[in-house]
């Protein structure tokens, strides 16, 4: 395969709204490049970057992947991400690694939730950015209502550099509005005919790039002086102009396509080399090895070589598939690397470009290119991989904290070490997603961005691992505790017949403060009770703690006093005293005022400002206390702590609330006590799980 320089490389991220027509994009991109010899299509399952059998299955993409195509002898690096809320973290990384982000709009919906969202994203990242506005074949699709919104809702910048010839059905070509041209493209193979501005377009055409014309001008001071002395601009001076204005934000180029009927490819194939920047024009940001400052270095394939790691992708057969784009220098086939994050070498394979899951082998990737490596011994996502001598490292890229979680069960008996492995696997894919066994509840917790993630990642652990799963809501890791000091006697005495059994202890309880757990004080003088028998009694408390006395949650935050007590010199023994630690501590909990406490989260919510009021209702409602409001922009940030158990069903309030618009993120902050007309019901709960224990052992 052939070796591109990075003046010869585009490297693009598809982002916009899931059902924008990313994926039947890319698909139209490789097959009027002639890369592929098949169109293929979304509705069939047979696009090249939709290929896991889930995205199929589904429809939509799941997880970011890349494909290449060759045009105008310029290699196209794309990445189609995943549009779908749960899933954007995946576009967060694909923007990390290529040069301007192609935001694909339906035509008929105009800017949407998640175009926003990968808007804000390419600017933070100071990202050039060109609109695809598709779906122009359809019933209702409108470039001029689809720029206002996009105008309104992401930034004026939106500038068309095409206008659509025909509108609907009829859809069947563009006028570019640089070379006053009009194209028609045949269906068959994309490819375009080039003919005069048709006169019913005329004068819509000319107004349109009067329009552009300004935009240009405006981008520029020198530029602008020349528009006023001239009234216009020359066609060298445009060309110039929108380049550089695309490059610095000023303008995002829009293209009208239809990607299902596979209308205005070649021009926006043509825009992409055209306006957008090579692999090498804009220099990379990095951090020093040695002091971790931030530094920028230009893109060359000369001198020491670095990659970072953007993606893992977990294949139960090829193993794992590292994603990097080369930073610096030139990667080689079967070399060494420095994993400068986690300080290990690493044995590098083939270097493969990859046509969504096809690899080609190539023997070299340079600065700016993006590839992958199979089987790298221990390299995840966000690693560095380098020569020792480049002295440098990659910022990570910060993935989402997981918002939600569910408990797992498996199936079958004995299938829990294989859902390890797999899910552990899974983990390495994806970094938004958690799995562990709860501490206290026992349950094995799958925690994610929010149901539909959590259900596709228990489908891939079927289809890909074998393995099967039930997923029920976690249960609320309750805790007790007691609000009143008292002392407290247990006696363990059964001396008829065979050998004997004493203990007897006098215990002190006493709360202390949240947080504190258990503590456990040996107060006894005089040898009330043999030395060797104090550790017993308090194994008898930690026991009787651990098993709960309201509704069988841990009893926390208290301190536990042995000052007294009694013994047999020959009844005497560890199990006595073990027994009677424990009726000590029941018979304390009667009398210090057991309570309740549950988990309470520290919840970050983020929507458009209409929607404050209503959100913050609802936050009452779920016992929520609301201790800071923020407005960014038209976004206001609402942080509120809300006990856990009213925030099960949170995701689902939110999405139908704000028409999706809303997000949130929820982190654990602290124990609090459950108000009394609550506590019954847990208390109740625990009782009636208990029976149905009892019943199901019969
Ligand atoms: N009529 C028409 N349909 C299109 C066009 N582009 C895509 N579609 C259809 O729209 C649906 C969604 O297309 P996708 O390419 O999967 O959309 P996406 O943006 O990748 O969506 P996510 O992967 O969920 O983010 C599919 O049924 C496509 O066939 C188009 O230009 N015209
Ligand atoms: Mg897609």
């Amino acid at each position: 395969m052939k070796v591109y320089d990075a003046a010869n490389i585009r490297n693009i991220a598809l982002g916009g709204h899931s059902g924008a027509g990313k994926t039947q994009l890319a698909a139209a991109l490789l097959y009027d490049t002639g890369t592929v010899s098949r169109f293929g299509k979304v509705d069939d399952g047979t696009t090249v970057t939709d290929y896991d059998e889930e995205e199929i299955a589904r429809k939509h993409t799941l997880s970011a992947s890349t494909a290449w195509c060759e045009w105008r002898k310029t290699k196209i690096n794309l990445i189609d991400t995943p549009g779908m809320a749960n899933f954007l973290s995946d576009a967060r990384a694909a923007l990390r690694v290529v040069d301007a982000a192609v935001v694909v709009v339906d035509a008929v919906a105009g800017a949407e939730v998640q175009t926003e969202k990968v808007w804000a994203e390419a600017d933070g990242l100071g990202l050039p950015r060109l609109v695809v506005l598709n779906r122009l074949d359809r019933d209702r699709a409108s470039l001029e209502r689809a720029l206002a919104s996009l105008r309104e809702a992401c930034s004026r910048a939106v500038t068309p550099v095409q206008i659509p010839i025909g509108e609907e059905k009829a859809f069947k070509g563009v006028v570019d509005l640089v070379a006053m041209k009009a194209y028609t493209f045949s269906a068959d193979n994309g490819a375009a005919s080039e003919g005069p501005v048709p006169g019913d377009l005329q004068d819509a055409a000319q107004a349109a790039r009067d329009a552009l014309i300004e935009m240009v001008a405006e981008a520029d001071d020198a530029l602008m002086e020349r528009f006023f002395e001239a009234g216009t601009l020359t066609q060298e001076e445009l060309v110039a102009g929108l380049r550089t204005a695309t490059m610095s934000g000023r303008i995002a180029p829009m293209v009208c396509t239809s990607a299902a009927a596979n209308i205005g490819i070649p021009a926006l194939l043509d825009a992409i080399v055209d306006y957008l920047p090579s692999a090498g024009e804009r220099p990379i940001k990095a951090l020093d090895a040695a002091s971790g400052q931030e530094i920028t270095r230009a893109v060359a394939d000369t001198g020491p070589c670095s990659a970072f790691v953007w993606k893992t992708v977990a294949d139960p057969f090829a193993g794992r598939v590292t994603l990097f784009r080369v930073m610096t220098g030139t990667l080689k086939s079967d070399s060494s690397v420095h994993n400068v994050t986690r300080d290990t070498t690493e044995r590098l394979g083939h270097l493969m470009s990859m046509q969504g899951k096809t690899p080609t082998n190539v023997a070299e990737l340079r600065a700016g290119d993006l590839g992958a490596v199979a089987k790298l011994k221990d390299t995840l996502t966000n690693d560095t991989l380098s020569d020792r001598s480049a002295g440098l490292k990659f910022p990570a890229i910060p993935f989402a904290e997981p918002v939600l979680s569910y408990a797992i069960e498996p199936r079958s008996r004995g299938d829990e070490d294989k859902i390890s492995t797999a899910m552990h696997r899974l983990e390495e894919e994806d970094p938004t997603i958690r799995y562990a066994r709860d501490p206290q509840t026992k349950e094995l917790l799958l925690s994610g961005q929010g149901q539909l993630h959590i259900e596709v990642t228990v489908a891939k652990l079927k289809r890909r691992f074998g393995v099967e799963v039930n997923l029920k809501p976690p249960r609320i890791p309750y805790r007790e505790t007691i609000t009143a000091a008292t002392e407290a006697h247990g006696r363990h005495k059964k001396q008829t017949g065979g050998h004997g059994q004493f203990g007897d202890c006098k215990i002190r309880v006493e709360p202390l403060p949240r947080g504190s757990e258990f503590e456990f004080v040996d107060d006894i003088f005089g040898g009330s009770i043999p030395r060797q028998y104090v550790p017993a009694v308090e194994k008898g408390i930690q026991d009787a703690r651990l098993r709960g006395y309201l509704a069988g949650y841990p009893v926390v935050d208290f301190r536990a006093t042995v000052f007294d007590g009694s013994f047999h010199p020959v009844d005497s023994n560890e199990l006595s005293f073990k027994l009677a630690g424990s009726l000590a501590f029941k018979d304390a909990m009667a009398r210090a005022r057991p309570t309740i406490l549950e988990p309470v989260m520290n919840v970050e919510i983020h929507a458009p400002s209409d929607y404050a009021g209503d959100l913050m209702g609802d936050l009452n409602g779920r016992r929520g206390r609301i201790s800071g409001m923020d407005s960014r922009g038209s976004t206001t940030v609402i942080k509120a702590q809300v006990p856990m158990a009213e925030m099960l069903t949170y995701e689902q309030h939110l999405t139908s609330a704000t028409g999706g618009r809303g997000s949130y993120h929820m982190e654990y902050s602290h124990y609090d006590e459950v108000p009394a007309h609550l506590q019954s019901k847990i208390v109740a709960a625990a009782k009636a799980e208990r029976a149905g224990e009892a019943v199901e052992e019969v």
